[in-house]
């Protein structure tokens, strides 16, 4: 079977950054490759482009204001099927549900509540492609070997 390599975004939110080291060293034990990494303090402004996709719902003014509170990580990762797997190693967004079914997930160890969640993951190809350029807007326009084989990008 073909083993395709993909990149995704990952963010470290305000309420986590302080495990920072640790939850790095998951990410690459968990074999991912950082690609690229900025510490950035998001305006409200930024935190609004970045969920507009939210935009309307009731608890969008306190993502925003949750998400530009203070600086968060931004992490491109690479990896096999990088996209699925990083979301499952985040784990499920509440993180009432992440302690009770999904206990080793980073959303039940660095998370803190509903909102404050500790990770976020992109959830599809055109998101991740997406994020990756709103954080990193200098990365290589072709995503990294995306539909090649990892024998022939590794
Ligand atoms: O892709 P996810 O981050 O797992 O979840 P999402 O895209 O549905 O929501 C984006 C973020 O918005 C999520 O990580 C935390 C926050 N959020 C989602 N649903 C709620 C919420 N915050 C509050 N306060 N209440 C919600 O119902």
């Amino acid at each position: 079977p073909q083993i395709y390599v993909e990149r995704t975004l990952a963010i470290i939110k305000p309420d986590a950054v302080k495990h920072a080291e640790e939850i790095e060293d998951i990410i690459l034990n968990s074999g991912f490759t950082i690609l690229q990494k900025r510490r950035v303090h998001l305006t409200p402004e930024q935190a609004s482009e970045f969920y507009v996709e939210h935009y309307g719902k009731l608890f969008f003014p306190s993502l925003v204001a949750y998400m530009s509170s203070g600086p968060v990580i931004a992490l491109a990762l690479a990896r096999e099927n990088a996209i699925s797997h990083w979301r499952m190693l985040v784990g499920p967004t509440s993180v009432t549900e992440a302690k009770e079914t999904h206990p080793d997930s980073l959303r039940a160890l660095y998370g803190t509540d509903q909102q404050r969640n500790g990770l976020h993951g992109s959830d599809s190809y055109t998101s991740a492609e997406w994020e990756v350029r709103f954080f990193f807007p200098d990365s290589i326009v072709e995503p990294i070997a995306v539909g090649q084989a990892a024998r022939d990008y590794l």
